[in-house]
């Protein structure tokens, strides 16, 4: 049987249900993925030092090939996109700068440092994303950076905070794409706080401050992103999921709600039409806590699959800025790449090609017995004919096809590198 007839029989099976394939793919190629850059390189960035010195977060596994230059970078995400159906975009952090061989510190980033990033964007199709970066950094090696008790080390973290912003803002008008910029900062307690209130307090003033210049929004998005606990903050972490979802209703911002920075039990799917009603936008950092850590390479799980189907049954794709956020040290970094982010989108097109409006009139009318008959009996319907047909038609690899260009590169590349 050739792929075009596995694609009309799944076409018929979907249609039995009243699922339109066709549609869903349409849909589907309009949703970008705001692709983190860190992924590729350890989140060493490329200020001049070696990699994640403190901060909360940490990169694991030693597997050869990771980028060292802006260059080899763009060169793997390029390698990345040619192997993900769609338009992207590309998640930048301040510690990416392009600095042409300067010592810049995190206070005197400027657009400069960033043109050659929108100029490749430019020619990439890609839309940017930011991020300020409050970790590894002299001034962040104690745990705190925009709650710190001294004055100095919070208006270092303020000005970094700001300059990002407006870099930002470069971004989006060079690019005529808003760029959403993400605060997070690591700051917490390893130990049980004597004091909880006061940080919280000094991270306001902190917030308030750097974000007070009002920017043009179609240029560039606030977002805050909060956590449960980091490593070195286990007992207390002062941006709590509470503090910054306050933060955001009260002041409008985005508010970023990592996958990974909950209880290990506890999902962003179910908050995510809860918080909807109160902040005008969403920020996702789609990622995968496994135990202690919150940035495995996102898999095809029931996690992921609830989350993609939150935003496309709610209807909140256009109120949501899909980003990534997980990095694995030990597996082919390209790879890692290229799954995790077809992976979001294998489980976008599955909350696609669900037959929504008959599982909620079920629900309605108290058949919760049909409800479950229709959610289990969709599972075993062939979403991966309807992938294939898409990946074949915008020439991308098969799912089982992509070992062989990201060995190849492995080989002419990544392996060259020491
Ligand atoms: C850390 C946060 C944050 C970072 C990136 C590098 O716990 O998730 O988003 O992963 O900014
Ligand atoms: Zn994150």
């Amino acid at each position: 049987m050739t792929s075009n007839s596995h694609y009309s029989l799944a076409q018929e099976q979907y249609a039995a249900i009243g699922v339109d394939t066709d549609a869903a793919l349409k849909a589907l190629a309009t949703i970008p993925i705001s692709v983190h850059c860190w992924q590729g390189d350890d989140v060493a960035g490329f200020e001049g030092d070696s990699g994640i010195t403190g901060g909360g977060i940490m990169a694991t596994g030693n597997y050869p090939g990771r980028a060292r230059s802006i260059d080899e970078l763009r060169s793997d995400l390029e390698q990345v996109y040619s192997l993900v159906p769609g338009k992207h975009r590309l998640n930048l952090h301040a510690s990416y700068l392009d600095h042409g061989g300067a010592k810049v510190d995190r206070t005197e980033i400027e657009e400069k440092h960033f043109q050659s990033w929108a100029d490749w964007a430019k020619t990439q199709g890609l839309g940017l994303d930011f991020n300020p970066t409050y970790f590894s950094h002299p001034l962040a090696n104690d745990g705190f950076t925009l709650a710190h008790p001294d004055k100095h080390v919070r208006e270092f973290w303020i000005e970094h905070g700001k300059r990002s912003r407006k870099i930002g803002a470069f971004l989006g008008r060079e690019l005529d794409n808003t760029c959403v910029t993400n605060i997070w900062i690591p700051d917490g307690l390893k130990d049980t706080p004597a004091d909880r209130r006061g940080p919280r307090e000094r991270l306001i003033e902190s917030l308030d401050e750097t974000l007070s210049e009002k920017l043009d929004p179609n240029h560039n998005l606030d977002a805050v992103e909060c956590k449960l606990f980091g490593l070195g903050s286990e007992s207390y972490v002062v941006g709590s999921h509470e503090f910054y979802m306050g933060y955001a209703m009260k002041n409008q911002t985005v508010l970023c709600l990592d996958a990974g920075h909950f209880h290990p039990t506890e999902s962003i799917a179910d908050k995510i039409s809860s918080v909807m009603f109160y902040v005008p936008r969403l920020l996702l950092h789609v990622s995968r806590g496994v135990r202690w850590d919150s940035d495995h390479v996102i898999v095809l799980n029931d996690d992921l699959q609830a989350i993609a189907r939150e935003l496309v049954v709610g209807d909140y794709l256009s109120r949501t800025h899909v980003g990534l956020d997980f990095f694995d040290a030990s597996i082919n970094r390209v790879a890692a790449w290229t799954i995790g982010t077809r992976n979001i989108l294998r489980a976008l097109l599955i909350a696609l090609l669900e037959p929504t409006a008959q599982l909620q009139s079920l629900e309605k009318e108290g058949d919760y017995t049909a409800r479950m008959a229709l959610f289990e009996s969709v599972k075993s319907l062939p979403f991966g004919a309807v992938w294939n047909h898409y990946c074949k038609t915008v020439g991308v690899p098969l799912d089982t096809g992509l070992m062989t260009p990201i060995k190849d590169y492995e080989q002419q590349v990544l392996s060259k590198r020491s």
